[in-house]
């Protein structure tokens, strides 16, 4: 594959048709080059086809990865991380196609983690984030999963179930991503968790989150489930092996992954 950037943002889709297009277009029109990979699950609405388009009119910078079925959020973002891994990228972002997260803040999620961030996070609950159009019982929900997520697991983020964020090729390679298991809120969670747990730098930098104009939301009452007992999973594992023994956490230590690379 024919390659001129470090950077890959990794937008997972179901039924994006409405927005697919522009979102490539904007994230193209960046003063900092991303490449795009689309990591869509079947789906029936053709959103795949409008990709297709996109890759003809940018060759080489649009990438497609299609799965047959609804497959889940988590699992689209791991397939696309080792994607991204494989061929090289060094920064590696996850953004939603529904423009809650603003194409152009991608800019500044960059630039922190050129000047050292190990993980930057798209915050709508640092100073300065703010959330739109959102309905006031959507709000409630997710600070409210903020502040539990905060109390149970000591991980000072913010924003613990953000899904705008970017990664440092190493943090990639070093979490055991056989070992992630959550598929909504809960693996946004559980990848700062994992990332906190192996003592990489975490930053989190304010963004404005838009709820969605065009397209049907994907949120159930599954993945709010899955978050609440997902949490304390992950505090119940960390608490019985202890952070200094996270390979039994199921992540391997840099020392590991480092051997690992020989
Ligand atoms: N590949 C893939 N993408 C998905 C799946 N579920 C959701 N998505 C995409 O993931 C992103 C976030 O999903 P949303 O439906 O916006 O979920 P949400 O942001 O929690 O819900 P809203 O705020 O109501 O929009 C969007 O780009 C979706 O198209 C899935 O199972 N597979
Ligand atoms: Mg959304």
């Amino acid at each position: 594959m024919f390659k001129l950037s470090s950077n890959l943002v990794i937008i997972p889709t179901y039924n994006e048709r409405e927005n697919v297009g522009k979102i490539i277009d904007t994230v193209l029109s960046l003063p900092a080059l991303f490449h795009i990979l689309i990591v869509d699950d079947g789906s029936p609405d053709g959103t795949a086809e409008v990709v297709r388009e996109k890759q003809r009119q940018y060759p080489g910078l649009v990438h497609l990865m299609e799965r047959k079925g609804k497959l889940g959020l988590g699992t689209a973002y791991i397939v696309g991380f080792r994607w991204g891994l494989e061929y090289g990228y060094d920064y590696i972002f996850e953004m939603d196609c529904d423009f809650s997260h603003n194409p152009k803040d991608l800019v500044r999620m960059l630039a922190a983690i050129e000047n050292g961030a190990d993980v930057v996070v798209g915050s709508r609950y640092v100073k300065g984030g703010k959330c739109v159009n959102w309905p006031a019982d959507r709000k409630i929900l997710s600070y409210g999963a903020s502040l539990y997520v905060r109390m149970i697991t000591w991980m000072w983020v913010k924003d613990p179930t953000a899904g705008f964020v970017g990664y440092r090729r190493e943090v990639l390679e070093t979490i055991d991503l056989d070992k992630i298991k959550f598929i909504g809120y809960a693996f946004q969670i559980e990848m700062k968790f994992a990332a906190k747990c192996l003592g990489y730098k975490i930053k989190e930098i304010p963004i404005t989150f838009t709820d969605r104009i065009e397209g049907e939301s994907k949120m159930s009452k599954g993945i709010v489930k899955e978050a609440v007992w997902g949490v304390l999973q992950m505090k119940w594992i960390s608490f019985n092996e202890g952070f200094r023994r996270r390979e039994r956490w199921g992540f391997l230590s840099k020392k590991e992954a480092s051997q690992r690379s020989l």
